[in-house]
């Protein structure tokens, strides 16, 4: 048997993807026996309550009158470094390059070799912030100085390669779901409050920025609308909320729309529709879409990034080009107005959630990396999962 290990684990820990894998990885870890870190400007939103093995450490921020722009990147290599020396890390794993991956490259400068360093890609680190030339050399070094790297999808490690000329490897480790929460959820009573029976429920969750395309979930939504008659939630918040609010008016349609804001329990709210929509310009993953298809829910979406490698085209949901919301629109109204089709594909969803993309799965990869830079023998077995 492996010893536990000391894990230090950087994310952002507001509402976001990368920061739900992050934790959702370290509270799972933290039940295998390892003892987990958290190192964050605040407490990450989806840890909860108290567990045993986890452990919060944050980030205060150092303002001097001499600084324009208070360096929290410092503050926080300093508090990684802090944490290795007084509880003896074995491995910080950071989430999202910048800047973790340079604050941690910075730490294990401080601490000594003895600190392993693994970075995980989510997404815009790399498809948005490594076009910058302003930061490219700097995410280039953060990879480089990595004892490993993972990303969460082929084509994000395709990307990477791309972007930066990286030959190192990169392990692939795909975002996953916890299925004692990610379940069909009973929600006949929520699902009255939002639609009538004979309505259909479609639901778009994001943060609501540019690379989400949410014009374009408003332009599938009418579309759909006006053939079948049905509602559609929006769950988030972000910075096109407001230009989506004045064209959802515009369209007329403000009375078919719910705006839910931010949620903890996507689960719960997941539940309730019987679609999602993401029809992204870039999305190395797509979480929510995987969350969605836990819960029974297929997902229409773009042919963005990793999308194809989550959501099977014609069996766990349907596919279309960027942009291409006509596509979109005509494929949810063939599913919805199948079915026979619909529950098959509701069922392919179910399974292909709770096989592929299992916790217990993916944290033994992750395990199986952090004792692989440890150079200590790898004892972990890649569990197959059970529906
Ligand atoms: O890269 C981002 O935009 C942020 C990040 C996040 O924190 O939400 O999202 C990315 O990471 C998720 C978790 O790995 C992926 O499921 C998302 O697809 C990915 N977002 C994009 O690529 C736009």
């Amino acid at each position: 048997m492996n010893r536990p290990l000391k894990i230090g684990i950087t994310c952002y820990p507001s509402l976001g993807g990368s920061g739900v894998v992050a934790t959702e990885l370290g509270k799972i870890l933290a039940e295998k026996g390892h003892e987990i870190h958290f190192i964050a400007h605040s407490m990450p939103f989806r840890l909860g309550k108290f567990q045993r093995n986890i452990y919060y450490h944050e980030v205060e921020v150092t303002d001097y009158y001499v600084f324009r722009y208070p360096p929290y990147d410092l503050s926080l290599a300093s508090k990684m470094h802090q944490v290795a020396r007084n509880v003896g890390l074995d491995i910080l794993h950071v989430h999202y390059a910048v800047p973790h991956a340079i604050c941690a490259y910075l730490a294990k400068e401080m601490s000594g070799d003895g600190l392993k360093v693994v970075t995980t890609l989510h997404g815009t680190d790399i498809t948005v912030l490594a076009q910058n030339e302003a930061l490219k050399d700097i995410i280039r070094l953060g990879i480089r100085k990595s004892d490993a790297v993972t990303a969460v999808s082929q084509d994000l490690i395709k990307e990477t390669r791309e972007l930066l000329d990286i030959s190192e490897p990169i392990d692939l480790t795909y975002n996953f779901v916890d299925k004692r929460i990610y379940y069909p959820r009973e929600c006949s009573d929520l699902r009255r409050d939002y639609a009538e029976p004979h309505e259909k429920v479609l639901m778009h969750i994001s943060n609501f920025r540019p690379v989400k395309r949410t014009m374009d979930v408003v332009d599938i939504f009418a579309k759909v609308n006006a053939k079948i008659p049905s509602k559609l939630i929006l769950v988030g918040e972000g910075p096109d909320l407001p230009k989506l609010q004045t064209k959802i008016a515009k369209m007329g349609l403000t009375d078919r729309v719910i705006f839910l804001g931010k949620q903890d329990d996507v689960a719960q709210v997941v539940s309730v529709a019987d679609l999602m929509l993401l029809p992204s310009e870039k999305e190395s993953f797509g979480l929510v879409a995987l969350e969605a298809m836990a819960c029974g829910v297929p997902t229409i979406g773009s042919l963005a990034g990793g999308i194809p490698e989550l959501v099977q085209h014609g069996v766990t949901g349907y596919l279309a080009p960027v942009g291409d919301t006509d596509q979109m629109a005509a494929f949810a109204v063939e599913l919805l107005q199948d079915t026979k089709r619909y529950a098959d594909f509701r069922e392919a969803c179910l399974q292909r959630a709770r096989h592929e993309f299992c916790d217990a799965k993916i944290s033994a990869q992750y395990e199986e990396i952090y004792y692989r830079v440890l150079g200590l023998p790898v004892e972990v077995s890649i569990p197959v999962c059970q529906a």
